[in-house]
């Protein structure tokens, strides 16, 4: 059903100013979280229109959702262990149900009207604060209850109640929650009916956005409502390649091998796995933001939180390559390293050895010093290719190698 992202709109005076994007580049690592009323079947969150369960059958789930055990606080404390600095949760995903008070929901379908009697946006946006860490929130505008979403022309009383819907309910997120970092939008893909006379995406993303940076101005923002975004998205955990990307990005992919919502677990993402695409991302200027997936009661699998706990243990000792860096100054060269740069100092990542020895492009000033992160100098030496550079096998990573130049 996902069909190929029309082009978006460009509105360049939406943009954030690179300075107030120079958090979200310095971060580089986030936590995604996946919850709502799908985590109780367990089937991944596109439950609903996979297995074409009617609205009304599939509602009945909000009178059995009350997660005993939600604590955002764990997973905040979580999020901060594993090295992220920022988290992004789905308020709404495509079934409608949304996790907050929201009287602008059509047919309170809301937590307040679940069982859990409670909004549990609010609690979240404070325990991810309360760790220091910048707060994101995922809405998708689109909303399977309502089938002018595949096809607005024909329904257009249908269509306008929902967009109705979605100004509100993205209202109320922008407005009554303080500060918001990062708006994740989704669905946008979807939305276009292809013809000129819907130009606009139906809900006109431009003009929403217009309205998120009144109540948000430095919010950074996701380019799938149908408007470009502040930075680009690569969906998916498979392998990252190609050279640096111009503009800022985030590969976003779930620690869950089988969905981004809850489902009983039998294939997680290793922490060497997860380092790997952290890295190959970072060396071509992008983030990455991996995925939990919740169960019904709010506990998080306890694999995908070993998981990030070790890329949080990866991030300890290597994080001075990571936080604030950015990529450069030479190419990734895919499979076998790439670099990023803060200060004085150029990180090389290696992440495969085609030979024994590796040679590495010039650099633009002299090198003084070779080591790698724990400290131990490495061999070197100048040729006319470059910095030659031998790594003993017992000095490498598991996953990733990573060595400190340290420039004069
Ligand atoms: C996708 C959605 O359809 C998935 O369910 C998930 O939310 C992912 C982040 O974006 O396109």
């Amino acid at each position: 059903q996902k069909t190929a992202n029309a082009d978006p709109t460009l509105a360049p005076d939406l943009l954030l100013p690179e300075r107030k994007m120079a958090w979200w580049r310095d971060a580089k690592f986030g936590v995604f979280v996946h919850w709502g009323l799908y985590a109780i079947p367990g089937r991944g969150e596109w439950y609903m229109f996979n297995e074409k369960v009617a609205p009304e059958d599939y509602a009945k789930l909000a009178q059995e959702f009350n997660p005993r055990h939600y604590d955002p606080d764990s997973w905040a404390r979580l999020a901060k262990v594993g090295g992220a600095r920022y988290m992004v949760m789905t308020a709404r995903h495509h079934d409608g149900f949304a996790l907050w008070d929201s009287p602008a929901s059509y047919g309170h379908y809301d937590s307040m009207h679940a069982a859990a009697h409670r909004d549990l946006i609010a609690p979240y946006v404070k325990a991810v604060r309360h760790q220091g860490l910048r707060v994101g929130l995922y809405y998708s505008p689109l909303d399977w209850r309502f089938p002018a979403y595949f096809h607005p022309k024909e329904m257009p009383e249908n269509a306008a109640l929902f967009k109705q819907q979605t100004y509100a309910q993205v209202e109320e997120l922008m407005r009554n929650y303080g500060h918001i970092d990062i708006l994740w939008w989704d669905g946008g893909w979807l939305a276009h009916t292809g013809t000129d006379a819907d130009a606009a995406w139906f809900w006109e993303p431009d003009k929403l956005n217009r309205m998120v940076r009144k109540y948000q101005p430095d919010i950074v923002i996701n380019p799938r409502s149908g408007w470009q975004g502040d930075f680009d998205i690569s969906e998916g955990a498979s392998p990252i390649t190609g050279p640096i990307r111009a503009r800022p990005w985030e590969k976003a992919f779930s620690i869950n091998n089988g969905a981004w919502g809850y489902t009983p677990e039998d294939s997680v993402m290793t922490t060497d796995q997860l380092v790997r695409l952290l890295v190959d991302a970072i060396v071509r200027n992008g983030n990455v933001i991996a995925n939990l997936g919740p169960d019904r009661d709010g506990l998080i699998p306890p694999k995908q939180a070993e998981t990030l706990n070790g890329v949080g243990l990866w991030l300890k000792r290597h994080g001075r390559a990571v936080y604030g860096t950015r990529p450069g100054p030479f190419q990734p060269v895919d499979g076998v390293y790439g670099a990023t740069m803060a200060g004085k100092s150029v990180f090389v990542h290696i992440v495969g050895w085609p030979q024994d020895e590796l040679v590495l492009p010039p650099l633009p000033s002299k090198i003084v010093d070779v080591r790698n992160l724990s400290g131990e100098t490495l061999k070197w030496s100048a040729t006319s290719d470059g910095l030659a550079l031998s790594v003993p096998p017992a000095s490498r990573g598991p996953a990733v190698t990573v060595i400190e130049l340290r420039l004069a």
